[in-house]
């Protein structure tokens, strides 16, 4: 099989370039061929300098992650990386596009780094549960000092050109259209220039306070992952330890987290979220549909974070209300969203009055009849769907998409109502919706194929992340939420309090538990409304006016910051709606809430996939961490079940507790197969 990596003469420079779509990972024959060509530079009398580049989008965008926990192949990157350290002829990196992770560390490993300004560097191996683990966390340090390697390698994002030059990571920034020849240029510069600067000749002096202000900058977001303490730690060694000495530790600890669940986890979702994004029986070469325009019903909390979404992609949105105060008011909060943003530098200063004008309110449903894509975010319910989309069957204009954004209501029979059934398709944005990243898109039985390929485009270009679900009741997310909350629910009837569920599942990892979610979202959604009518501890916290936060009392109290206090109040609630129902009142365990509670979820999710309303599991665990905070570093439910828990135990627990276990669930679990 031919190399991958090319060598070619300029004169007395050798150019080493690498072409292996699609980021020119460092894979086996990566590895080989790089160590090849340095070899072949090193050994040529004629070759002054050399320099390393990358044919097609990006310099290498890291190690081959499909190459981890299988038998090692071919050169490992410590020994190329070694052998660029230790040439006694200067090698140049020419780098455009993304050079991340080992990338990165290759980079570091030459004696100089030339970019384009388009291109950005950085060490997200974090994101991956992982670390530098080819010196990446022993030479930034040498270069950058330990506060900026800090950002870069416990937080993950890459640096632009521009600043990477700032902090001396690049040399030189060269013509965006020129890096060969500018590389080929500076090469010849530096050839005869002696020393040659070796990054790891250098030291970097401890910075305690830094390390300090990080921990205690970034805590919270770092709760429960392991990668970050070992990517600070590796740094602070290199501060205080010899190169060699500090390569020995990132090893070591390098080693520990790639053989633990954590970074399994985080690597299955890096594929996952690439995987979801691709639907089994539609050609990724499916024509789309042109979106220059979308239109909006709805100003309220979702219209809005629905609009708001297009409008930064550059989008033009139409907003349509039934009154102007309505409308006013939902176009205000838009404005205040984005302002606030700019007043913390998230966005540009400009960005608020650009997304703004792409804005137009109006109150005539016709108005939409130009737009490519109508999303209704009217009030959830069934008629008042149906109502609106026999209205927009008859305005929007042919090939228009109409998409619904229902929660959980069934969108064949909205879609029925209208001539144009393959035009209908589901985008269930989650709240906030200009925040939260996941959409799942509910695929109809009548649902055109380039009407899904346009929407999953869409998606990424208005940087969500779209799962397909197929229509059921609360379609992939809300169908595994049900089990958890009748559970939870049930919990307190037999002696739970909010506080322990709610504390087994923030132990676990989620951003918050079951009843701090129903008083942030208000416990009074989908009440009856009539307070005299109480057949749940929900009714009569509800008919109460214990609503939730927004009244500053609901299954907690809360001050007026909205910090929640256990609720004296409430307990007395849930202890006499208790007693009528004469339950006995009993101990509950932490494990047998996580088996109730969560358990449950899986096996929900296994019946999703056994009806096909998921493409696969991986699919399951996209939404759960991208739509409702479930911890990365535990992979999402499926990934969770299969390889933290087990199967056999997930099922002996639902069993344990009476639930009819999903046959796909049984049968992996007695096989040993993956759930698909
Ligand atoms: N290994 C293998 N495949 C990769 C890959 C990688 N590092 N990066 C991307 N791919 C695949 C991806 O699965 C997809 O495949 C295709 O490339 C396009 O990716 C020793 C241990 C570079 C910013 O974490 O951030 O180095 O779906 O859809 O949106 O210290 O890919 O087409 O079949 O994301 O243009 C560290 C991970 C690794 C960077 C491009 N590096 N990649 O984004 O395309 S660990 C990373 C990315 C490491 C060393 C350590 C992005 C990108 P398919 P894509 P994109």
């Amino acid at each position: 099989m031919t190399s991958p990596v090319r060598f070619e003469r300029h004169d007395d420079v050798l150019v080493i370039i690498s072409d292996s779509p699609p980021v020119n990972a460092l894979g086996a024959a990566v590895r080989d061929g790089l160590k090849e060509g340095v070899s072949q530079g090193i050994n040529d009398p004629a070759v002054k300098a050399m320099v390393i580049r990358c044919d097609g989008k990006t310099f290498f965008a890291g190690a081959d992650i499909t190459e981890f926990g299988k038998p090692p192949k071919g050169a490992s990157l410590h020994e190329v990386i070694d052998m660029m350290d230790s040439s006694e002829k200067p090698i140049v990196a020419a780098i455009h596009g993304t050079a991340l992770g080992g990338g990165c560390e290759v980079a570091l490993a030459c004696h100089y780094r030339v970019a384009v300004p388009s291109a950005v560097m950085g060490l997200p191996e974090v994101k991956l549960g992982l670390l530098p683990g080819a010196g990446g966390t022993q030479r930034l340090p040498r270069i950058v000092g330990v506060k900026a390697a800090l950002e870069m390698v416990a937080i993950g994002d890459p640096i632009p050109a521009k600043k990477a030059a700032e902090v001396g990571l690049v040399d030189r920034v060269v013509g965006e259209d020129s890096l060969e020849a500018d590389a080929i240029a500076f090469a010849r510069e530096i050839a005869d220039k002696k020393p040659i600067p070796r990054v790891r000749d250098k030291t970097v002096a401890p910075d305690p306070e830094a390390v300090e202000e990080f921990k205690k900058k970034h805590g919270r977001r770092m709760r429960g992952f392991d990668a970050p303490a070992a990517n600070i730690a590796c740094v602070v060694a290199a501060s205080e330890l010899p190169f060699d000495e500090g390569m020995k530790f990132e090893r070591e600890q390098f080693m520990k987290l790639m053989t633990g669940t954590q970074s399994a986890a985080q690597r299955h979702l890096f594929f996952a979220e690439r995987q979801a994004a691709k639907i089994d029986d539609v050609d990724p070469k499916t024509p789309l549909r042109p979106i220059n325009k979308v239109g909006v019903i709805g100003a309220g909390t979702m219209g809005g974070g629905i609009s708001m979404n297009f409008l930064s992609a550059g989008i033009p949105v139409t907003i349509v209300e039934m009154q102007q105060e309505a409308l006013d008011r939902g176009t205000g909060v838009m404005r205040k969203n984005y302002e606030a943003s700019a007043a913390k530098g998230r966005i540009k200063p400009d960005a608020p009055e650009k997304a703004m004008g792409l804005l137009t309110p109006t109150l005539k449903l016709e108005d939409l009849a130009d737009c490519d894509l109508i999303i209704e975010a009217v009030y959830e319910n069934m008629d008042v769907k149906k109502e609106l989309f026999t209205k927009l069957d008859a305005i929007a204009k042919p090939g228009a998409i109409i998409a619904t954004n229902t929660s959980y209501l069934n969108v064949d029979e909205i879609a029925a109502v209208t001539k144009r059934p393959e035009d209908v398709v589901g985008m269930h944005f989650f709240s906030p919706a200009n925040v939260m990243r996941l959409l799942e898109v509910v695929r109809g039985e009548k649902t055109a194929k380039d009407v899904l390929a346009t929407v999953m485009a869409l998606a990424k270009k208005i940087k969500k992340v779209a799962v397909v679900a197929g229509v059921c009741h609360g379609f992939i997310g809300n169908r595994m939420l049900s089990p958890r909350q009748i559970e939870a629910n049930k919990l307190l009837m037999e002696g739970a309090t909010p506080q322990q569920i709610d504390k087994v599942h923030v132990e676990f990892g989620m951003p918050m538990g079951p009843f701090q979610m129903a008083d942030l979202a208000g416990v009074d959604i989908g009440w009856h409304r009539d307070p005299s009518r109480i057949e749940s501890i929900r009714d009569a916290l509800a008919a109460e006016g214990r609503w939730g936060q927004k009244k500053g009392a609901g299954y907690y109290d809360y001050d007026e910051k909205r910090n929640a206090t256990p609720s004296p109040r409430a307990l007395e609630i849930i202890e006499e709606f208790r007693a009528k129902s004469n339950l006995p009142k009993r101990e509950i365990t932490d494990q047998e809430i996580v088996e109730r509670t969560l358990y449950t979820m899986v096996n929900e999710g296994a019946l999703i996939l056994e009806e096909g309303k998921a493409q696969r599991a991986s699919d399951v665990d996209v939404v759960w961490i991208m739509g409702y905070g479930w911890p990365v570093y535990r992979g999402g439910p499926m990934f969770w079940a299969q390889n933290e828990v087990g199967l056999k135990k997930i099922v002996e627990g639902l069993e344990k507790h009476g639930f009819k276990v999903a046959e796909s669930l049984k049968t992996a679990a007695e096989t040993g197969a993956a759930l698909k």
